[in-house]
């Protein structure tokens, strides 16, 4: 019997969603960083077995008060993964607090296909509040299965596994046995050069920014063949576009070397990476910047 099923994880931002799905697929997927609002897509990242196939959904952390439409083109992909999934995994962590009458309550209340409750970062906090959490969401909504665990750590993410085979029905490959995610390499390539930004620079500058590739093309060069990659950071407002650059180019260089080394163990191959830096204001609220950036369903 062959068992598939689309499993799909949603939460607040920050909780460790990315660091789970990572977890659970055995590779880095998602981009990861200790800033809120990390993730700004679906990115599915799949399971092949010989006998079952699991396709996770990583999902944007939902915005209770979306300020951009590019919010709302997140919260809107967040929406498709309550309308299509065989299994959800509604992630929290030790530390977030939901108001009572929080919407989210509602939304999971309405779940009708096996809902498991995943408190992360377990790690941090002892084992009492641990309990206690737990209780809290419980008393509340009505999970098929819980799971107190450390994303970070790989704790407790083999019983999500067994749970969500046990929780999948009998069912074709949805997608070719050998593909991993539904996102090309450009986009991990993007991802990566993004996730460099939100570490690199602070407050709302790497919240501003998006990057589109320019151009991905194997070439050779004196030491053997080499990918030549172009990309370029949009940023919303002129005032970021020196914040970005730093003084004498220091800040992009210093980006520019991080990106590659990860995008060079990313691809495994040698990696010629030309970053520049272009002003669009307002991006995030025009609506043809957006599509073009992928923030389309
Ligand atoms: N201590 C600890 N930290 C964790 C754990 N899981 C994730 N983190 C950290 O929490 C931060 C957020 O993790 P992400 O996986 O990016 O969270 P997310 O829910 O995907 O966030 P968004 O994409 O912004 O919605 C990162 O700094 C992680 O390293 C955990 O189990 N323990
Ligand atoms: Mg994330």
């Amino acid at each position: 019997m062959h068992k598939s099923g689309f499993v799909n994880i949603v939460g607040r931002p920050n909780v460790g969603k990315s660091t789970l799905m990572n977890a659970l697929v055995g590779m880095k997927m998602s981009i990861i960083t200790s800033k809120p609002q990390t993730t700004r897509h679906r990115i599915m990242g799949i399971i092949n077995e010989e006998d079952c196939q699991i396709v996770f959904s990583d999902t944007p952390g939902f915005i209770n008060e979306p300020h951009y439409k590019m919010q709302e083109k997140m919260n809107n992909f967040v929406s498709t993964t309550f309308e299509d999934a065989d299994v959800m995994l509604f992630v929290t962590d030790m530390f977030e607090k939901y108001e009572e009458d929080h919407p989210v309550y509602e939304r999971l209340k309405k779940v009708e296909i096996p809902l498991f409750l995943i408190v992360n970062k377990i790690d941090l906090r002892p084992k009492e509040e641990v309990l206690l959490v737990i209780k809290e969401w419980t008393d509340q909504i009505n999970f098929k299965e819980v799971f107190p665990i450390s994303a970070l750590n790989s704790l407790g993410t083999e019983e999500i596994l067994k749970a969500i085979k046990e929780n999948i029905k009998e069912g074709p490959a949805y997608y070719p046995k050998d593909q991993l995610t539904d996102k090309s390499e450009r986009f991990f390539v993007s991802e990566i050069i993004r996730e460099k930004i939100l570490q690199q620079y602070k407050q709302e500058v790497p919240y501003s920014c998006e990057v589109a590739i320019d151009y991905f093309k194997e070439s050779e060069s004196k030491s053997g063949p080499i990918i030549k990659i172009g990309a370029t950071i949009f940023a919303s407002r002129k005032s970021q576009k020196p914040i970005l650059i730093g003084k004498d180019g220091a800040a992009i260089k210093k980006l520019g070397i991080e990106a590659r080394k990860d995008i060079e163990a990313f691809l495994d191959e040698r990696v010629f990476l030309d970053l520049s830096v272009k002003v669009k204001d307002g991006w995030r609220d025009d609506e043809q910047m957006l599509k073009h950036f992928g923030y389309q369903q």
